[in-house]
């Protein structure tokens, strides 16, 4: 079968996590850029957003329904765990992503800080500002996870790792918030280990081409 097109930007947080199932799955895939405003891009996202996959004739879109075609479809180490205490904890953990941290973390405290690349518009500082408190929350609330396990679904690596990371780089590597992070010392030990791991590194955006707050 034809190998994977994933489409999506090597900025996006979401299309990063994706690449990084199939980075950590050892699949081979190609990243192409795609145009998510032209409406023939909504036969592979109806929705007109990244990623998008398409695997020989199967399309799929959302990035962790994406993750878990690459975990089950391929051979290579589960990124799922078996227990169904753990993998119930997994999902748990990718639920409050994206309901809760992306909304606060993703949406208004790293899109403040790229929104004249994103948005064409100065940064807003009361909604940046406005959202801190309940970021460090959230940040507390990793931590003390990663406190008692080494990775959010327990001793091993899993999509849930894989899901918040490129959030928490833009929150390390971008100025105005660099500082967030290391205060959570099991969340920063949990962070430069996942830095340090190759699907990371082969996955790292081009961010000279960014200009962040
Ligand atoms: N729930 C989606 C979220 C995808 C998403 O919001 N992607 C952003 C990029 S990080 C996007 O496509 N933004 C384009 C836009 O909002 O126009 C997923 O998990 O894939």
């Amino acid at each position: 079968m034809a190998d994977a097109i994933l489409y999506g930007s090597p900025f996006s947080n979401f299309v990063r996590s994706a690449r990084l199932a199939f980075e950590e799955k050892g699949v081979a895939y190609t990243l192409e850029r795609a145009d998510i405003k032209d409406p023939a891009y909504r036969r592979l996202h109806p929705f007109a957003r990244m990623p998008a996959l398409r695997h020989g004739e199967f399309r799929l879109s959302e990035s962790f329904a994406i993750m878990r075609y690459v975990d089950e479809a391929f051979d290579g180490a589960s990124l799922q765990p078996v227990d169904p205490r753990a993998r119930a904890r997994m999902t748990q953990w990718v639920s409050a992503f994206n309901d809760y941290f992306v909304a606060v973390i993703g949406r208004r405290v790293i899109a403040e800080c790229y929104a004249t690349v994103l948005f064409n518009r100065p940064m807003d500082d009361a909604v940046f500002e406005a959202a801190l408190p309940e970021a460090r929350h959230q940040l507390g609330v990793l931590d003390g996870v990663l406190a008692e396990q080494h990775y959010l679904a327990g001793d091993w690596l899993s999509l849930a790792d894989l899901m918040y990371f490129p959030h928490l780089f833009y929150v390390v590597m971008t100025p105005r918030t660099a500082d967030l992070l290391p205060p959570f010392k099991h969340l920063h030990r949990w962070f430069q280990e996942m830095s340090a791991r190759p699907s990371a590194q082969a996955t790292i955006p081009p961010m000279e081409e960014l200009d962040a707050a």
